[in-house]
């Protein structure tokens, strides 16, 4: 099946691309054609995933796969959720959303953190959403050289490592990404 991973952020193409079975052929937005930073104006994840994997189907009529991910931490109310990605304001920047938020939390005593999520499908025939969550908490600093985003802050509830500090095929077993895409790839080959 030839279909587009609709994201313009390198880590998550990887984290995708690796789990795909035999048998998809998965271009990226700008093999596409398409600009790499699609529009994403909705105040949930669910909104955003489904605004950029329409933004590419309607453009392509090809079957779009987009991701929506937020950190959402207990003590900050769940921020900064769909905001992640500029949390630190414009432009987007990794260093300055992991400054921010570790002083957010300086003297936190709840540093309780989750990672959620959302993919959305949009094919000719339908258009669904599915979901991946990792409970965990915030670092005291940022450790670990691998992955993306907030990797170096996070730890998955059970670890003591970071995402940061594990291989990509750790990071797999137990990441929201990896778990949302359990739900699509069951619902797609379990038809
Ligand atoms: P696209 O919209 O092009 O897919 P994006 O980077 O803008 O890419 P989001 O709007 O979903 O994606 O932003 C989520 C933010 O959370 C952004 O700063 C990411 O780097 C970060 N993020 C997403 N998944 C992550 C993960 O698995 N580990 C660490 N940080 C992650």
């Amino acid at each position: 099946m030839r279909m587009i991973i609709c994201t313009g952020n390198a880590g998550k193409l990887r984290e995708i691309r690796t789990r795909l079975p035999e048998g998809f052929e998965a271009i990226t937005l700008v093999d596409a054609g398409l600009p790499a930073d699609l529009p994403e104006d909705g105040d949930t994840l669910e909104a955003n995933a489904l605004q950029k994997a329409r933004y590419a189907f309607e453009r392509t009529e090809l079957p779009c796969l987009a991701d929506d991910s937020g950190l959402e931490v207990r003590a900050l109310g769940g921020r900064p959720g769909p905001l992640s990605a500029r949390y630190a304001g414009e432009p987007r920047d990794d260093e300055a959303n992991m400054a921010l938020l570790l002083r957010e939390l300086t003297g936190a005593a709840d540093r309780a953190a989750r990672f959620r999520t959302v993919l959305a499908w949009v094919t000719p025939a339908e258009a669904r959403l599915f979901e991946g969550t990792v409970e965990g908490s915030i670092a005291l600093t940022r450790r670990g050289s691998s992955g993306f985003g907030y990797d170096p802050l996070f730890v998955p509830t059970g670890e003591a490592r970071t995402f940061a500090e594990m291989q990509l095929h750790e990071k797999q077993a137990v990441s929201h990404r990896a778990r949302a895409m359990n739900h699509w790839l069951a619902y797609l080959l379990g038809r």
